[in-house]
């Protein structure tokens, strides 16, 4: 087919977006809005969902927001069926709520380990489990799960969010090799590090008025020699959940500056 820009287009397509109430998640639900999608999201609490909905009204955007806990297999199929009933079914998933906890591995429990592999690992599986039937049903769909730098690399304190998101990478892999044959495409983002509520413990000023010793780590690490900001993971959203990329599939389109072809700078 030849190709027109129309296959960036969204829409008619709904597009459910995983915690989506601010950070990479609400950005990624702007850029599928603007390519003309209709979004629904969730989080946790009925509150943030609500607050949500405004900043989505003040972007001129119609989403739909549902309480739901994307670890609760139970919730999540009910959530489902309810979007099915009052918005339509499924199109594009955006497996994005996670959590990260940093301990250093021997100091961490394994309740605690447990809990980032919960949000981060088993959750995709669940969310990606309800909405797969429609889309077989409906001859496709995209799953667009939020992987990591720590889906390929590791560093101190991060070890159940890297066992988490390496996972993920995997399951994405999975995924697209057991539901490819009924045009279902799933690829990964993996942003690299982006300033949101996630890492302004990272970023934050010494009290000595100095910047985060990890910050100055990052940008030189970086070729990009900056901070990723949400914006930037808004044109690989867009692209992976629609026509565009329908012959990728199983892919890891990591968004990060450069940083996993940089080997660093020499002393
Ligand atoms: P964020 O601002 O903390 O957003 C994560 C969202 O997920 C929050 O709204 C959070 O809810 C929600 N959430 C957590 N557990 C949930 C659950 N059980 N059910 C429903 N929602 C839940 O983080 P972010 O930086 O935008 O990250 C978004 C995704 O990108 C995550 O998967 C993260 O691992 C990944 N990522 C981030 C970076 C980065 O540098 N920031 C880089 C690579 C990958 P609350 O608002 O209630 O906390
Ligand atoms: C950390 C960071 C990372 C990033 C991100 C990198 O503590 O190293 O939080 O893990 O948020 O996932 O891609």
């Amino acid at each position: 087919m030849t190709f027109t820009m129309e296959q960036f287009q969204l829409n008619g397509k709904v597009a459910l977006v995983t915690g989506a109430v601010h950070g990479i998640g609400f950005e990624i639900a702007k850029s599928l809005a603007a390519a003309g999608a209709t979004i629904v999201f969730n989080n946790l609490s009925q509150e943030s969902v609500e607050q949500a909905m405004k900043l989505y009204q003040e972007a001129g955007i119609e989403a739909k927001g549902y309480a739901c806990d994307v670890t609760d297999e139970a919730a999540v199929q009910k959530t489902v069926q309810k979007i099915k009933e009052e918005v339509g079914s499924i199109d594009i998933l955006v497996n994005n709520a996670g959590i990260i906890k940093r301990i250093p591995m021997i100091d961490m429990s394994a309740e605690e380990f447990r809990q980032v592999v919960d949000v981060d690992l088993n959750a995709p599986f669940i969310m990606a489990k309800a909405v797969i039937p429609d889309m077989i049903e409906k001859g496709g769909g995209k799953i667009i799960n939020i992987c990591s730098m720590m889906s390929e690399l590791g560093r101190e304190t991060v070890s159940a969010y890297a066992a988490a998101k390496g996972g993920l990478k995997m399951l994405t892999k999975n995924i697209a090799s057991e539901y490819g044959q009924y045009n279902i495409q799933c690829n990964g983002i993996g942003p690299g590090y982006i300033a949101t509520p996630q890492t302004a413990p990272l970023r934050e000023t010494q009290e000595n008025g100095e910047r985060h010793p990890f910050d100055q780590f990052i940008v030189g690490r970086t070729p990009a020699a900056r901070w990723g900001t949400p914006e930037d993971l808004a044109g690989p959203a867009v692209f992976l959940a629609s026509n565009a990329s329908d012959f990728v599939n199983g892919h890891i389109l990591y968004v990060d500056g450069g940083i996993l072809a940089y080997i660093g700078k020499q002393p």
